[in-house]
């Protein structure tokens, strides 16, 4: 019964133990510092896969030493259970269940952590406007630069990204930055998220949204930040010249 009881919540002290370091990491983050999100989603999936780990086999290996200690000898055999006092059967059941549900209040905690800093859009971000249309990405850069299916940034700066719809629901799906959020019609809503390194990373669509929907993907290229001024520079001429 106790174990029943157990099963439902989480645990572990070993968990408590191996994610200090990541966490005192966290901690120790300068004020001002861009939080790594990717990093933070790793180390919280980590923690949570050692507890149902650890959970697991502890309970496994408990159900499995009792199967075969209290196991019938003989047919007809009756058992013979001690009897608990009151206060030891809810001590047993009340315990246990609070030292578990401290380990689950403690991911939970991280887990809050995490969305506070996936939600909170870093000082000096670099924003685009983005629609979303059955089927394709439409950026809008402050320079007035529009692009299609294509979002060009600059390393090393936090980008938001303020997104609706043209039509239906689609999600905008970065999934190297770990950041996923639905462009609705009619409503603003944003993410952000944070290329390090120059590179090319896909952009995907996570909301069925019609017949195309499979194929309504992108590419962030994050360039070093002197070829992004440039490129911004050059695509304002443009701009300029196309419409004088
Ligand atoms: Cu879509």
């Amino acid at each position: 019964m106790i174990g029943k009881l157990l099963k439902g919540t989480g645990l572990s002290f070993l968990t408590l133990a191996a994610s200090a370091p990541a966490h005192a990491l966290r901690e120790r983050r300068a004020p001002g510092e861009i939080p790594d999100i990717p990093g933070e989603w790793n180390s919280l999936f980590n923690e949570l896969l050692i507890d149902i780990t650890v959970i697991g086999v502890l309970f496994a290996a408990i159900t499995i030493y009792f199967l075969i200690k209290y196991r019938r000898r003989r047919p007809g055999q009756e058992g013979n259970p001690p009897k608990l006092s009151m206060a030891a059967a809810i001590g047993w059941a009340i315990i246990p269940a609070f030292i578990f549900m401290a380990d689950d209040l403690y991911l939970a905690a991280e887990s809050w952590s995490l969305y506070n800093d996936y939600r909170t859009v870093p000082a000096n971000a670099y924003e685009v406007k983005l629609e979303g249309a059955m089927w394709s990405w439409n950026f809008k850069y402050p320079e007035g630069i529009e692009s299609v299916n294509e979002l060009r940034v600059p390393a090393g700066t936090p980008i938001l990204v303020r997104m609706t719809s043209r039509d239906v629901v689609h999600s905008f799906f970065l999934p190297d930055f770990k950041v996923k959020e639905d462009l609705m019609p009619g409503r603003v809503t944003y993410l952000w998220f944070y290329p390090r390194e120059p590179g090319e990373y896909l952009i995907t669509c996570a909301e069925y949204c019609g017949v195309i929907h499979s194929s309504m993907r992108g590419t962030v290229v994050a360039m070093p930040k002197d070829d992004f001024n440039k490129w911004i520079e050059s695509e304002k001429m443009a701009l300029q010249e196309g419409g004088a």
